[in-house]
């Protein structure tokens, strides 16, 4: 069974350059991050981090203990790797400067976008929870301070995407481009082995993922869609599974093949999930396994980004389900 570390090397070998050496770096913050908030979330029960820290985050939502226990761990980890010269994470307003000691500075060229701990409000229940990241290279010279355009660049000049879900398992899985791969937590070592390999979206999926909840303030297209899925028709009525944890409801259509959906609503007109740190890795890692992701109608990488936090409607999962329900979002246009 390959480690990671092993597994990338294998997947360089050919191009053992010092892209090898950072990418390998920088996997090792990572870990050592993920590693350490896998401890946290399989005790949290125990200990005296479940619950709320009192503080609203960014987004005026309740910050969790362990949301900002896993913000932190990743700022120290990526610090300590000299690999990452900035950081956005979805715990702080503004961007992240790393500083870098003199003889790193070619090195650092990692841009880091993150939320540190997806779908906290399910801690306090034991549903899966995860870290989503997206890693680009910077844009600006490094001559210059890093600048907001190095962190508002398309999805699709991502250099990495991945997640870690800390579920039944805690389960690493990412995309640099060459498909994606999984890695399983094995506790006792404390090592990642490679679990899935070149995963691919089914065909066509037969689950669906919505709050069905929002119906009422959903557009006609997606209502329509909804009710596509359950006809008696074909190979449907599909199942209906949404555990509110993007991370998890992703995994699980990933490897039995759904469509996850999370439109505009009257009350969320430009849709709740963050373009930069949930959508764009969650589209790339989409792409990379042979399906789609868009907002409806358009392309979710050819987004161009305008604000750290900005949100979007996302859409993705087989490429047969996402074109199904974007020819009901277009009729709605027509
Ligand atoms: P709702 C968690 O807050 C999150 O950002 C995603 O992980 C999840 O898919 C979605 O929001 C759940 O939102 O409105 O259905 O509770």
């Amino acid at each position: 069974m390959y480690t990671l570390g092993e597994f990338i090397i294998k997947k360089n070998r050919y191009c053992f350059s010092s892209s090898t050496e950072t990418l390998l770096r920088l996997f090792s913050s990572i870990k050592l991050a993920a590693k350490a908030i896998h401890k946290e979330v399989n005790k949290a029960g125990l200990t005296e981090k479940m619950g709320d820290s009192g503080i609203t985050n960014i987004q005026g939502e309740n910050q969790k203990k362990l949301d900002e226990f896993a913000h932190k761990a990743f700022i120290k980890a990526f610090k300590n790797r000299n690999v990452v010269c900035g950081i956005a994470s979805e715990e702080r307003k503004n961007f992240i400067i790393i500083k870098e000691k003199k003889e790193n500075i070619l090195k650092n060229q990692y841009i880091v976008l993150i939320d540190p701990l997806d779908g906290s409000s399910n801690i306090d229940v034991n549903i899966s929870i995860g870290t989503i990241f997206s890693v680009y290279m910077r844009k600006s010279s490094i001559k210059m301070n890093l600048t907001i355009e190095d962190f508002l660049q398309k999805g699709n000049q991502q250099v990495l995407a991945g997640y870690i879900m800390y579920g039944s398992s805690t389960i690493l899985v990412y995309s640099s481009g060459n498909g994606v791969h999984g890695f399983t937590l094995d506790p006792s070592f404390g090592t990642f082995y490679l679990s899935h390999s070149n995963i691919i979206f089914p065909k066509m999926g037969k689950i669906y993922s919505i709050n069905e909840g929002n119906s009422e303030k959903f557009p006609n297209g997606i209502r329509k869609y909804i009710k596509f899925c359950k006809e008696k028709k074909e190979n449907r009525p599909y199942t209906a599974r949404y555990i509110g944890s993007l991370v998890g409801d992703f995994h699980r259509n990933l490897i039995q093949g759904g469509i996850y959906i999370y439109p505009k609503t009257d009350s969320s007109p430009k849709g709740k999930l963050r373009l930069l740190y949930e959508c764009n890795p969650m589209a790339f890692l989409s792409e990379q396994a042979g399906g789609k992701a868009s907002d409806g109608k358009q392309r979710i990488l050819d987004i161009e980004p305008t604000k750290l936090h900005q949100r979007t409607p996302f859409v993705c999962g087989p490429i047969g389900m996402v074109s199904k329900l974007e020819e009901f979002m277009y009729c709605e246009y027509d």
